[in-house]
C-alpha cells in the first residue's frame, strides 16, 4: 500500500452535559447540548470523503454511563456509516467509560473492534498491513502502566498502540494508566494514539506520540479549536495532520475597560472584542466574556451583574453570522485610583478585617494538620476520583483568594455608593 491514512481521535465523551449551560431566549443552547453528537458527525463524514483506511477511538467515547439507550443508539448509527463505507474503527475504553461504568450495552458493527479490557490485544488488519495494539480500562481508577504489557512490533507491518492515559503525569489530568516515553519507545511501534488529554499535543516525534484533544470542548477550560489527528503512512512514516470538528467553540473574549467612563463606551469596546474572537471558523461560539483594567465604571458593572450580562448577551446577537451564547460575564475591573479601602474603625473596616479573616482561614484550612479537618488538598483531589471535576469548578488557593478581594471591592463600592460617612 503506498499511502495508509488513519484517522485518530480520543475523548469524544458524547453526550456529556455541557458544564453552565444556562439557557436564556434566543440562545444557541440546544445546538450547544447536541455538539459532542455533531461533531462526531463531521468526524464520520470527513472520514469518508478523505476515504481513511482505519479509525482509532482512543477512550472516553462515552461520558460514563448512557442516561438511555439513545446515546448507544447514536454512536451505533455512526459506526455503521463507517461501515458502509468499509471503513473498520477500533475503540479503547478510557476511565469515562470503562467496563464497569457502563451498565448499559448495544452490540456494535461489525466493522468495529473493543480490545479487551483483561489484558493487551492485537489486532491485525492484514490487507492494509497493520497491528494495533491496545488495552481498554476496566475500572475508571486504572493506576498501573499498562502499556509495559503490550506486545513488541510486529515486523514488516505498521504497529500502533492505543492507549488512554495521562502519559507521565506532566500534563495535569486525573494520574490514569502513568506510562513514559522510553516505554512507549521500547516496543517499537510507528504511532502511539493515545487518549485522555484534552488539548492536542504531540508528545514525540520519534516515534510519533500524539493526542488528539477532545472532538468538542465541553467547558470553558476546554477553549479554542478541538477535533482529531490525521495520520499518513509512507512506507512506515507517519506525518501528522490537525482537523478541526468541533461544533460549538468555547473561547474567553477579555476586553480592556481601561479608562472608560460610560456603559456606552464599555459596550462598544466589548462588541470589539466580541467579533475578534469569533470567525475564528466554528459557527456557534461558547464565550466568557471577562471585563478586565481600571475604570470609574467598575462600582456600577460590580454592583449591576444581571443588566450588564443581558447587555452583553444583546449585543451578542448583532455579531454578523455567527451563533453566540454568552456563558458568562465576569467583571474583573477595579477603580482607577486603587482599590477602595476597607479601613478604619467603622462598619467598613470591621467588614475588611472579617474578610482578611476568612483569608487567613483558608490558609489554615489548606495546611490544616487536625485530623478532624481535612486539608483542601485532600478535598479536592476526592471531589476529582469521585467525578466532580467535571461538574464544578474546584477553586484553588489562589482563586479563593482572589473570589475574597473581589468581595471585598464589591462591598466597598456598595458602602461607597451608601455612603461610608455614617461610619463613624
Ligand atoms: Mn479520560
Amino acid at each position: 500500500m503506498d499511502e495508509l491514512r488513519v484517522l485518530h481521535a480520543a475523548d469524544l465523551h458524547i453526550d456529556s452535559p455541557m458544564h453552565g449551560l444556562v439557557a436564556y431566549d434566543e440562545a444557541p443552547v440546544d445546538e450547544i447540548r447536541a455538539a459532542t453528537r455533531t461533531a462526531m458527525r463531521s468526524l464520520v463524514s470527513e472520514a469518508i470523503d478523505r476515504q481513511v483506511h482505519l479509525v482509532l477511538l482512543a477512550g472516553d467515547l462515552y461520558d460514563g454511563s448512557w442516561r438511555d439507550y439513545n446515546t448507544g443508539l447514536f454512536v451505533v448509527s455512526q459506526l455503521a456509516e463507517l461501515h458502509d463505507a468499509n471503513i473498520p474503527v477500533v475503540i479503547v475504553y478510557g476511565n469515562h467509560d470503562a467496563e464497569s461504568q457502563l451498565t448499559k450495552r448495544l452490540r456494535l458493527p461489525p466493522n468495529t473492534t473493543r480490545l479487551s479490557s483483561d489484558r493487551p490485544e492485537t489486532h491485525l488488519f492484514s490487507e492494509l498491513g497493520v497491528a494495533v495494539h491496545g488495552q481498554s480500562y476496566a475500572t475508571r481508577a486504572i493506576e498501573v502502566d499498562l502499556s509495559l504489557g503490550y506486545p513488541s512490533a510486529d515486523r514488516g507491518l505498521v504497529n500502533i498502540g492505543m492507549l488512554h492515559t495521562c502519559f507521565d503525569g506532566s500534563l495535569g489530568h486525573d494520574p490514569y494508566a502513568p506510562c513514559t516515553l522510553p516505554g512507549l519507545q521500547s516496543k517499537g511501534y510507528d504511532y502511539w494514539a493515545l487518549g485522555h488529554v484534552h488539548t492536542h499535543r504531540v508528545v514525540s516525534e520519534d516515534p510519533m506520540v500524539v493526542f488528539p484533544g477532545n472532538l468538542q470542548g465541553r467547558h470553558i477550560r476546554e477553549t479554542g479549536p478541538k477535533g482529531a489527528s490525521l495520520v499518513t503512512f509512507v512506507d512506515h512514516e507517519p506525518s501528522l495532520e490537525q482537523l478541526t470538528f468541533d461544533h460549538v467553540r468555547w473561547e474567553r473574549c477579555r476586553v480592556d475597560l481601561t479608562g472608560t467612563t460610560s456603559l456606552d463606551e464599555c459596550l462598544v469596546l466589548c462588541r470589539e472584542a466580541l467579533l475578534s474572537v469569533i470567525g475564528t471558523g466554528a459557527t456557534t461560539y461558547a464565550i466568557r466574556v471577562e471585563l478586565d483594567g481600571p475604570t470609574n465604571l467598575s462600582g456600577l458593572l460590580r454592583s449591576k451583574p444581571e443588566q450588564i450580562t443581558n447587555e452583553v448577551r444583546a449585543l451578542a446577537f448583532d455579531l454578523g453570522g455567527a451563533d453566540v451564547w454568552i456563558e458568562k460575564v465576569k467583571t474583573g475591573t477595579v477603580p482607577p485610583s486603587g482599590r477602595t479601602a476597607l479601613e478604619g474603625e467603622g462598619v467598613a473596616g470591621e467588614i475588611g478585617r472579617v474578610l482578611d479573616d476568612l483569608k487567613v482561614d483558608v490558609s489554615t484550612l489548606a495546611a490544616s494538620e487536625d485530623p478532624r479537618i481535612p486539608p483542601l488538598s485532600a478535598l479536592r483531589s476526592q471531589l476529582r476520583a469521585a467525578g466532580g471535576a467535571d461538574q464544578v469548578d474546584v477553586l484553588g488557593d489562589a482563586e479563593i483568594a482572589t473570589a475574597l478581594d473581589d468581595a471585598a471591592e464589591l462591598l466597598a463600592t456598595l458602602l461607597g455608593a451608601e455612603g461610608t460617612d455614617h461610619a463613624n
